[in-house]
């Protein structure tokens, strides 16, 4: 008996896009001048599944105010979203960050910078910077259950189980293996994606996911292509092996069966392909080349290709 590491050597290899620089810098409008009254900015900083993104301050110097009902800098972080006014406000004036380090609560990062109609003198506003780094899911807080009954074995973009000699991985449960072949993004206007080891029978209990993520600006569109074999049953709908598609507005599928399924306009920048398999069957999977309309809202900068930086209208 040994343990098993299922799709263990399928993505040995990360994606080649993970290798790029995977941080970035944000300031307030004007920094390290003076910012202006009425403003309100927004970015929304993106890590690939897998990855969470960590955001310190190197400057922070902002109107002070009750609640920071003035100006702020508004950061989601896990269960809660920080406000944070100036350096040096106490209790109910909130408190600057200082050397605190936010993580993201999943792969995406949403941070605000507003100001009023006024200040009393010249503020300088702040400078921060970010970087990707991938999520040890192996080190769970206490109390909480780790993924793993034995070993836990982390990685970049992911993680896998393995037993101790003696046991074999329970395969009815399905979260520990989920992680395995995800983590697949895709951020060029086209491409295509497969079924692991497409056209070759695609493995057993496992969950894949594929991002396709592009500015804001550009719609996706996904054309199935060549075969379509993925498992199937007469009466309840793809309850084996199913692929899904879903966008932030729309979910497409489950699809399964043998039919190419018809082309599909998602009329969205971020798709999200999910494809998962149970125990049995042999079936060789899909294939889908996508290509993208429109134009993006933003030049993307081609040093943080992973990420998109959107300026929120002032
Ligand atoms: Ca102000
Ligand atoms: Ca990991
Ligand atoms: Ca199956």
């Amino acid at each position: 008996q040994h343990s098993v590491c299922l799709l263990n050597t399928l993505f040995s290899g990360c994606p080649s896009l993970l290798s790029g620089p995977m941080f970035g810098r944000l300031a307030s409008p004007g920094f390290p001048g003076e910012y202006a009254n009425n403003q309100e900015q927004r970015w929304t900083l993106m890590a690939p599944p897998g990855y969470r993104l960590r955001l310190y301050f190197t400057h922070f110097h902002l109107e002070l105010s009750y609640l920071c009902e003035y100006d702020y800098v508004k950061v989601p972080t896990r269960g809660t979203t920080r406000t944070l006014p100036r350096a040096g406000g106490q209790g109910p004036l909130g408190r600057a960050p200082g050397n605190d380090t936010f993580y993201s609560p999943a792969s995406r990062l949403d941070v605000t910078f507003r100001s009023d109609y006024s200040n009393e003198k010249p503020f300088t506003g702040f400078e921060a910077f970010y970087a990707a780094e991938d999520i040890d899911e192996c080190q769970v807080p206490p109390g909480q259950a780790p993924p793993c009954d034995h070993h836990c074995h982390n990685h970049l973009g992911g993680f896998y189980c393995s037993c101790r000699r003696g046991y074999v991985q329970d395969l009815t449960t399905s979260g520990p293996l989920s992680a395995l072949c995800s983590g697949q993004v895709f951020t060029n206007r086209s491409g295509v994606l497969s079924s692991p080891e497409y056209p070759q029978p695609y493995p057993k209990l496992s969950s894949c996911t594929y991002s396709i993520h592009l500015e804001e600006g550009f719609s996706i569109i996904l054309d199935f292509l060549g075969s379509f074999d993925v498992e199937t049953h007469p009466d309840t709908l793809c309850p084996y092996d199913s692929l899904k598609i879903q966008t932030d507005k729309e979910e497409y599928g489950p699809f399964c069966g043998t039919t190419l399924p018809p082309r599909i306009e998602t009329k969205s920048n971020a798709v999200t392909i999910t494809f998962v398999t149970d125990h049995s069957g042999d079936h060789t999977g899909w294939k889908i080349h996508y290509t993208t309309t429109g134009e993006g809202k933003w030049a993307l900068d081609p040093s943080r290709r992973l990420f998109l930086v959107c300026q929120g209208a002032t």
